[in-house]
């Protein structure tokens, strides 16, 4: 469950948080594949609660697992999966699993009935039997109330919402069948939702039951890969370690450590050892992110990360996740919101289609971080950085730093207040390069600031203090 089954040469998924699936079909072939990403963690894509402000979080309120949401239905969806593979690009679908919906009836986006006073999910179908209730969970209000009592971390309610009991047979196969129909329209693995609410022995239960995946896409005997929410800061009773033997876990220490770094509360120098030897994971055993769809917004634990609010820093952090060996990054597409309930761009509910910038950027309320040349570039230069270890680590200063990628790819960063100016082992091969982060290579031109490494591998390398971008990467992807 550990092994992204990426198409070869691709090393980076994008969060596309609320698109529609026409809309990330078409992103697929006109930029996702082109660019090099591996693929897009997708919004639930199974039938939710209708909550009346339509706020972006509806979503993780499940009614069924019908494949009917605000961002399509299932023909919109097999569309998506069949066009985003055709460009090599993968999709892995956020699995609401842990529960259903908070307090409320009605019918959910796929029309199917629901009442959680009487915990009746016509749609699946589920009964008051399906879930857990005082019989284990004995908080005062059957809400999770303490974090350093796994007990109730897993058979209570997480915020109020309908707890199912996973212990079940009858629960494990519906979840199953669910994951199983993904896996079926090609699909190629899973966040989980709340993992940490779901005892580790009935995920792997509930995996077991899984097919490969299919086989015309992703070659004979492929695993889903499984990455699981698993919110450990440390502090707390449940580890992520618990989640290892049934796929990677959701790593919240890497964004929290970075926002410190470059916002100058951490010398970045230290950044030497990064990674396993900070106390994280195995870099196996990880998904990286600098924010996620919850910490963006004040949701879900740890406020103060980097954002798209705080560009600068933002992209720095960024192209360091991107540059580094360590785990499997993950970057966060946002729409762009002034209070933390607000759904997505929208016309009278139904969401609005993403618009691109004739300079490729997206407009109508969209971000697209994932469209930001810093970015995009630095896809690139992890693509091309491969399996190349770190080699030439450079600190000129407690807020410069420089390294390389093996001789594939070379990067500094300049956080001080004083320019960056040094002559330095980049470890590639000769030659002229176009510095990615102040520009492109386009036609054989770099539209940024070149640089040009000498036959001993050293180039006169300048950051200065108040670029726009204070980070300087060049590989051999993009030699001139
Ligand atoms: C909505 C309403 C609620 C209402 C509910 C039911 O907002 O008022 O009660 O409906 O009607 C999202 C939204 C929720 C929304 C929900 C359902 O964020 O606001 O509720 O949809 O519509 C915990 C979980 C983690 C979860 C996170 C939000 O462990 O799994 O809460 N994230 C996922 C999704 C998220 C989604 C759900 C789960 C539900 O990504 O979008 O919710 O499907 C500690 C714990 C964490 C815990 C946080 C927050 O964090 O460790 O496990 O996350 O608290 O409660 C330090 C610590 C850090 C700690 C943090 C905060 O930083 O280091 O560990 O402080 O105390």
């Amino acid at each position: 469950y550990h092994e992204p089954n990426c198409a070869p040469g691709r090393s980076a998924i994008t969060h596309l948080f609320e698109w529609r699936w026409d809309d990330i079909a078409d992103e697929c072939e006109r930029f996702l594949g082109p660019y090099g990403y591996c693929g897009i963690q997708i919004s639930p894509p199974s039938e939710n609660a209708v909550v009346s402000s339509r706020p972006w979080w509806e979503r993780y309120q499940p009614v069924s697992y019908k494949l009917v949401t605000r961002s399509g239905d299932e023909n919109a969806f097999r569309d998506m999966v069949s066009r985003c593979n055709q460009v090599n690009v993968r999709i892995y679908a956020d699995a609401v699993v842990n529960h259903m919906t908070g307090p409320g009836n009605g019918h959910g986006t796929g029309g199917s009935y629901y009442n959680e006073g009487t915990l009746q999910y016509s749609g699946v179908p589920y009964g008051p039997n399906d879930f857990n209730n005082h019989a284990n969970c004995h908080t005062s209000d059957g809400g999770v109330q303490d974090y350093n009592d796994p007990n109730q971390v897993r058979n209570c309610r997480l915020v109020g919402l309908a707890d199912l009991a996973m212990s079940k047979d009858y629960v494990r196969g519906k979840v199953a069948g669910y994951l199983n129909h993904l896996i079926d329209l090609g699909v190629a693995g899973f966040r989980v939702d709340a993992a940490k609410h779901m005892w580790p022995g009935d995920l792997k239960a509930v995996f077991g039951q899984l097919k490969n995946l299919r086989s015309d896409v992703f070659g004979s005997n492929k695993q889903p890969f499984i990455f699981q929410e698993v919110i450990d800061q440390g502090g707390e009773a449940i580890k992520g370690e618990e989640y290892l033997s049934t796929g990677r876990i959701t790593n919240f220490k890497f964004g929290l450590e970075l926002a410190r770094v470059f916002r100058r509360q951490n010398a970045m120098k230290w950044l030497y050892n990064f990674g396993e030897g900070w106390g994280m994971w195995s870099g196996n055993d990880v998904v990286n992110f600098v924010d996620n769809h919850d910490n963006q917004r004040g949701h879900g634990g740890a406020g103060g990360v980097l954002t798209y609010a705080d560009p600068r820093n933002y992209k720095m952090a960024t192209a360091f996740m991107l540059a580094h060996p360590y785990g499997f990054p993950r970057l966060m597409s946002s729409f762009s919101f002034s209070n933390s309930e607000q759904g997505p761009p929208n016309n009278n509910g139904q969401i609005a289609h993403v618009t691109v910038n004739p300079d490729m950027t997206c407009g109508g309320g969209w971000v697209c971080e994932h469209r930001w040349r810093q970015i995009y570039n630095m896809v690139a230069f992890r693509n091309i950085a491969g399996s190349e270890p770190l080699n030439n680590w450079w600190s000129g200063a407690d807020y410069q730093i420089a390294f390389s990628r093996g001789n594939k790819a070379f990067i500094a960063f300049n956080r001080e207040s004083f320019d960056l100016d040094a002559n330095l082992q980049t470890g590639l091969p000769q030659g002229a390069y176009c510095d990615v982060i102040s520009g492109d290579l386009e036609n054989g031109r770099c539209t940024g600031s070149t640089v040009y490494v000498g036959g001993d591998g050293r180039a006169s390398i300048h950051v200065c203090a108040q670029c726009f971008d204070p980070v300087l990467a060049i590989h051999v992807g993009a030699k001139i």
